[in-house]
């Protein structure tokens, strides 16, 4: 069985070759992307054992999907959908240093993962399982999905990890995104956070403040992700820790606050401490930003070794 396993919806991924609006653009190159698959890929380029759970469609995209998955050594859990197409995102350079993208993921497969999806002996027999809050976005199904494989993690003892992972254009009201994170945090033994997505679940604005605050809903840990100035934790049991970020050059921040839960969770299912598992995540977070795309850059254990080195081309 699989220490980390992850639950949530995977997309193609199209991204424009050349800078410039969707409109113009030409030539697409073909990939994918998820916030959960990318944290299972994370967990096994370190070496660990992960798996995704979610729903495709029963088209070529999510074929692909699979495929790489397994190619990265992630067990997958797939539904297969005959009514919904695989979700599709595309991402465009309006002009230089810019990113923007476009989903088209109402209604599709990943939008109609429900509760029977959920493969109780693939949660039950995991360390962690991770979700996110792009499930409790995505409709009520996903989000009673993500509840059910909760569920199943408590009562066997398994961790819960919720990283909020907000995305706005899934959502009206941004109160509503928020009471659905707090319902979702408040089951979770760690929660991870941007400082404006742990704003958004706390109401605190300074990132003591923030840590206290998930603490106080029951997590165990609170891990707020500050990209370039590092990232904070606060656990129950009293300790408190800042962790300086890596500096590398940077290609493409997407991805960069999954690969970051990825380092933290593959550590914690080694036993390690605070101090490792955050400067594992920093790492992770850093060497995923210095090559293309949502996960292809992820380290493996050699990538994070010449980073910490303090050199050479920190992904081989
Ligand atoms: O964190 C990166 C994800 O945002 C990306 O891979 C796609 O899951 C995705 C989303 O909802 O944006």
């Amino acid at each position: 069985s699989a220490d980390v396993v992850a639950l949530g919806e995977s997309l193609g991924l199209l991204v424009a070759r050349q800078i410039g609006r969707l409109q113009h653009a030409r030539e697409m190159c073909l990939g994918f992307g998820g916030a959960e698959s990318n944290v299972a890929i994370g967990v096994a380029r370190l070496g660990g054992r992960s798996a995704w759970i979610g729903r495709l469609g029963a088209d070529e995209i999510g074929d692909l999907i699979v495929r790489e998955l397994h190619a990265e050594d992630v067990e997958t859990h797939v539904a297969r959908d005959a009514e919904a197409p695989t979700a599709l995102m595309l991402k465009t350079r309006p002009h230089p240093g810019a990113s923007r993208v476009t989903y088209y993921r109402a209604g599709q497969a990943g939008s109609r993962l429900r509760p029977e999806d959920v493969p109780a002996d693939a949660v039950g027999g995991a360390t962690v399982l991770h979700v996110t809050g792009i499930s409790a976005g995505l409709g009520p199904d996903p989000r009673a999905a993500a509840h059910a494989a909760i569920d199943i993690a408590r009562d066997a003892g398994v961790l819960v990890s919720f990283d909020v992972n907000h995305r706005s254009a899934l959502w009206g009201d941004p109160a509503e995104a928020a009471a659905a994170y707090r319902e979702l945090a408040a089951r979770a033994d760690i929660v991870f956070a941007g400082s404006d997505e742990a704003e958004l679940l706390t109401g605190a604005t300074d990132t003591e403040g923030q840590l206290d605050a998930v603490l106080a809903l029951g997590a165990r840990h609170a891990v707020v992700k500050l990209g370039e100035q590092g990232a904070a934790e606060a656990d129950a049991d009293g300790t408190r820790l800042a962790q300086p970020a890596y500096t590398v050059p940077v290609v493409d921040t997407v991805g960069a606050g999954d690969a970051f839960v990825a380092g933290w969770l593959y550590e914690l299912t080694r036993g390690a401490g605070a101090a490792q598992r955050l400067d594992t995540a920093a790492a992770c977070g850093a060497v995923a930003c210095t090559g293309p795309g949502d996960w292809e850059a992820l380290p493996t254990p050699g990538g994070l070794a010449a980073l910490r080195a303090g050199g050479g081309d920190p992904v081989r």
